[in-house]
C-alpha cells in the first residue's frame, strides 16, 4: 500500500498532516506524538512582530466541535527562525511555516524572511484567520486582496505556497481561482468558520474575543464541499481538513479532491489519534478498492445532480 504523496513538489511519507495552530510549533506536542511519523507539520501562523492574542477565555466546546479565539498569539517571525525551525531540523518530517499579515507588504516581508532562513519545506499563507481586527479573513473573502498577497509572496520566495482559505464566502472557488492565477501552488482548506457562543445566564459571550472560529466535526460537510468545488475549479493540490477524526473521514476528504489531509481539533481530545489514523489508513484504502492514497484524490462520482 502506497501512503506516500507529493503535494506541490513536497514529498510526504503519508498524507496525514498536523493542522496549523493545533500543534503549536511542534515542540509542545513532541512528548505526546512521535512527530517523525506524521506526513508534515504545519506551524502556528506567525506575524512580523510577536502578538499576545485575545483576552481569555479563548476556547469553548460546542456540539460536535469547538470555538477558538486565540487572536493570532505567536512568537513572531524572528523567534520562529532563530529558535523553532532549528529545533525541528533532524525530525525528518516536512515543515510548513504559516504566515499572517495585516498588509500585503507584511506578507511579502514574512515570506522573504522565512525563505532567507531556510529549514522550511513550504509556506502556508493564512488569509482566513477569523480572530483579528485587521487582515485575516477580510483578505480571504476578497479575490483582489488574496491575489495581491499571493503575488507578493511568490515574488519574495521560491518555496511552494499553499493559500489557506475560508469557506465563509458565497463562492470559494472564485477566491481559489484568484489565488491560482496569482501563482499559488496549492490550497489549504478550510480555516475555522466564524461563530458565537453565549452564556444565557449572564447574556455575555463565552469567549473573551466575542467571536471565535468553529472547528471539529460540525464543519466537516462545509469543508468537503469547499474542497470539491476548489478541486473542480482549479485542479490545484489541496490539503483538506475540518473535523477529521478517523480514516473514514480521511477517505471522504481524499475523494472530494484533497491530496493530503490535516488533523486539528481531534488532537485536543487525543493527541495520539493522529498516529492511529496513519496506522489504520492502509487497511481503509484497501477496503475502498484503491492501491494508494493518491489514487483516491478527486474521485467523487456524481450519480445525479
Ligand atoms: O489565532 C487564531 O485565533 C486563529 C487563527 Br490565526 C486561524 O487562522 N484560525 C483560527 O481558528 N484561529
Amino acid at each position: 500500500m502506497e501512503l506516500a504523496v507529493e503535494v506541490a513538489g513536497v514529498k510526504l511519507a503519508n498524507p496525514v498532516i498536523l493542522a496549523s495552530g493545533t500543534a503549536g510549533y511542534g515542540i509542545e506536542l513532541s512528548s505526546l506524538v512521535d512527530l517523525s511519523r506524521v506526513g508534515a507539520l504545519v506551524l502556528k501562523s506567525v506575524t512580523l512582530e510577536p502578538r499576545k492574542g485575545n483576552p481569555e477565555p479563548r476556547v469553548w466546546e460546542t456540539a460536535a466541535g469547538m470555538l477558538n479565539s486565540i487572536g493570532l498569539e505567536n512568537v513572531g517571525v524572528q523567534a520562529l527562525i532563530a529558535d523553532i525551525i532549528p529545533a525541528l531540523e533532524g525530525l525528518g518530517t516536512p515543515v510548513f511555516a504559516s504566515i499572517a499579515g495585516d498588509t500585503v507588504r507584511s506578507y511579502a516581508r514574512l515570506a522573504a524572511r522565512i525563505q532567507g532562513a531556510g529549514g522550511v519545506d513550504a509556506l502556508e499563507v493564512n488569509v482566513s484567520c477569523p480572530n483579528v481586527e485587521k487582515g485575516g479573513i477580510q483578505f480571504g473573502v476578497d479575490p483582489g486582496a488574496t491575489s495581491a498577497i499571493v503575488m507578493s509572496v511568490k515574488e519574495n520566495c521560491d518555496l511552494p505556497v499553499f493559500v489557506k482559505l475560508t469557506a465563509a464566502v458565497a463562492d470559494i472557488s472564485r477566491i481559489a481561482v484568484a489565488a491560482q492565477k496569482a501563482g499559488a501552488d496549492g490550497l489549504t482548506l478550510i480555516n475555522t468558520i466564524p461563530g458565537l457562543a453565549i452564556d444565557p445566564a449572564t447574556r455575555t459571550p463565552r469567549l473573551g474575543g466575542v467571536i471565535g472560529g468553529l472547528s471539529g466535526p460540525a464543519i466537516k460537510p462545509v469543508a468537503l464541499k469547499a474542497i470539491w468545488e476548489c478541486y473542480e475549479a482549479t485542479g490545484l493540490p489541496i490539503i483538506g481538513g475540518g473535523g477529521i477524526c478517523d480514516t473514514g473521514d480521511v477517505l471522504e476528504f481524499l475523494i472530494a479532491g484533497a491530496s493530503a489531509v490535516s488533523v486539528g481539533t481531534a488532537l485536543f481530545r487525543d493527541p495520539g489519534r493522529v498516529l492511529d489514523i496513519i496506522d489504520e489508513l492502509p487497511g481503509a484504502i484497501e477496503r475502498a478498492g484503491a492501491r494508494s492514497a493518491g489514487e483516491l484524490t478527486g474521485t467523487l462520482t456524481e450519480t445525479s445532480r
